[in-house]
């Protein structure tokens, strides 16, 4: 059984962010990012990799283009990054920075291709940082006043908006843990940057419809993290990865359990009178990432350790998170198109008035660039035969088709990622891209799944595996 897919009704895409493919860091005004600062401190990256030059798509953003053109995409998902539009604190706008996002919003509706525009996708200008980032409640604001100066320029022409890129990474990872730019290990200082991120989501939010009104189809992407194993352990990990975001943007509120199980290492009394109606604002769609699952069980642990802890799941010292099972990519994570199933149909049973998109789902694989000689006319070509990838996505599209056919409102897939990028602390050591980039040259080459993805797209349909 095939599901035929109507085409305003649902967009294949590919997705890719401004720190992670523009390069160009000090070019036309753009000011440094705590990711710039972050990667160029030694030990934070692999390799030192940075992203200064990155798939130097600042400048090759019409060749980028005219590949998602040939691989027929209905939309295309990037980030605009606030360090070229508002590169001194509280300063003009910075319209060289805004050229640049015109053009590529130009060349793609030129192309046919629906702009979809993430706002804040990690890259927040190092003056917020060096005021605490997202431990300080007025990044927030600044951030929001950044999406009216965006909203004013484009918004007539983009097409889908999405607020905030993967709040998890920007709190759990990047304060709890260190592993993302500012790298500060505070455990459970990162409830803070949760909720300042929610509430910079609602301000965002209000700001787009301030400026564009109820027209503007708004949406926010969550890495949502779909675990398996004890109920106890999945409900709590449930609770401090997930529900802590989609409570108050989807209802309002933060789960009473939330605050009990965080008793005696926070007391959210940086949550103001207002702030969860604030948050709280109708959405068109809820963007979701998936890459994979985890599994988890109690331990006999105490829920809290003596000292702070660095941890990406505060308050959960008890659990434990054990080897998952089956097949894994370069990333180390497992392969599991089940959880995406599971995931979607979970989402919509709590949540079941929320229209779904994909803004992200790929492997890191081990490509490899070969030179052989094209059966077919005899030329000498490059490829790179990513089958594992084919085999991933072709798992993971079946595993979306079946949940659309349970009832979830599915309305788009876009397939991390366009290109090979920067992956962040990883740097330039997992290639993610159904198009490869040799790094030396900056050439494109498209892999096969490149090739597969097309043929889907053209095919309008998702075929059951
Ligand atoms: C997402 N984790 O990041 C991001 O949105 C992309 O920019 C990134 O390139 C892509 O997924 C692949 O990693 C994540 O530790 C980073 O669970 C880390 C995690 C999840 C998502």
């Amino acid at each position: 059984m095939t599901l035929p897919i109507v085409p305003d009704a649902f967009m294949f895409g590919t997705a890719t962010a401004s720190y992670q493919i523009e390069g160009a860091a000090t070019e036309d005004g753009r000011c440094p990012s705590i990711w710039d600062t972050f990667s160029h401190t030694p030990g934070r990256t692999f390799n030192g990799d940075t992203g200064d030059v990155a798939t130097d798509s600042y400048h090759r953003y019409k060749e980028d283009i005219a590949l998602l053109k040939e691989l027929g995409v209905d939309a295309y998902r990037f980030s605009i990054a606030m360090p070229r539009i508002v590169s001194t604190e509280g300063g003009p706008t910075n319209e060289k920075g805004l050229d640049f996002y015109e053009r590529v919003v130009d060349e793609l509706l030129a192309n046919g291709i629906k702009p979809c525009a993430t706002l804040y996708h990690w890259d927040l200008p190092q003056y917020l940082g060096d005021k605490g980032g997202w431990l300080n409640r007025d990044t927030a604001y600044r951030v929001a006043d950044y999406t009216r100066r965006v909203a004013e320029r484009l918004g007539d022409r983009v097409d889908t908006w999405i607020t905030l890129n993967e709040p998890w990474c920007s709190s759990y990872l990047s304060y709890g843990a260190s592993e993302h730019a500012p790298g500060m290990g505070g455990g459970p200082v990162a409830f803070e940057a949760v909720h300042h991120l929610n509430l910079a989501h609602g301000l965002m939010t209000q700001a787009l419809r301030d400026e564009l009104g109820d027209a503007a189809k708004v949406a926010v992407t969550l890495n949502l993290q779909f675990n398996r194993g004890d109920a106890d352990a999945v409900h709590r990990t449930d609770l401090i990865g997930n529900r802590v975001f989609l409570d108050p943007m989807l209802r309002g509120y933060y789960p009473d359990e939330l605050f009990a199980v965080t008793r005696g290492i926070c007391d959210w009394s940086f949550v103001k009178d207002g702030d969860l109606e604030q948050i709280h604002q109708p959405l068109d769609l809820l963007g979701i990432n998936y890459y994979s699952t985890g599994l988890v069980a109690m331990s006999d642990r105490p829920q809290f350790p003596q000292s702070i802890e660095a941890t990406t799941f505060p308050g959960c010292s008890d659990i434990d998170w054990l080897p998952t099972p089956g097949e894994h990519t370069e990333m180390g994570w497992n392969i599991d198109p089940n959880g995406l199933y599971d995931l979607l149909v979970r989402v919509h049973n709590d949540y079941p008035e929320m229209p779904m998109f994909i803004t992200e789902n790929g492997i890191a694989c081990a490509d490899e660039l070969v030179t052989e000689t094209d059966p077919a006319t005899g030329d000498t070509v490059k490829a790179v035969h990513d089958d594992k990838r084919i085999a991933y996505l072709t798992r993971h599209f079946d595993a979306a088709r079946r949940a659309m056919e349970a009832g979830v409102d599915l309305r788009g897939y876009f397939v991390w990622s366009m290109l090979d990028n920067f992956e962040w602390a990883f740097g330039y050591s997992k290639r993610f891209g159904i198009i490869y980039v040799d790094y030396a040259t900056q050439e494109r080459i498209p892999k096969d799944s490149f090739k597969w993805y097309r043929q889907l797209i053209a095919s309008r349909e998702l075929p059951a595996l």
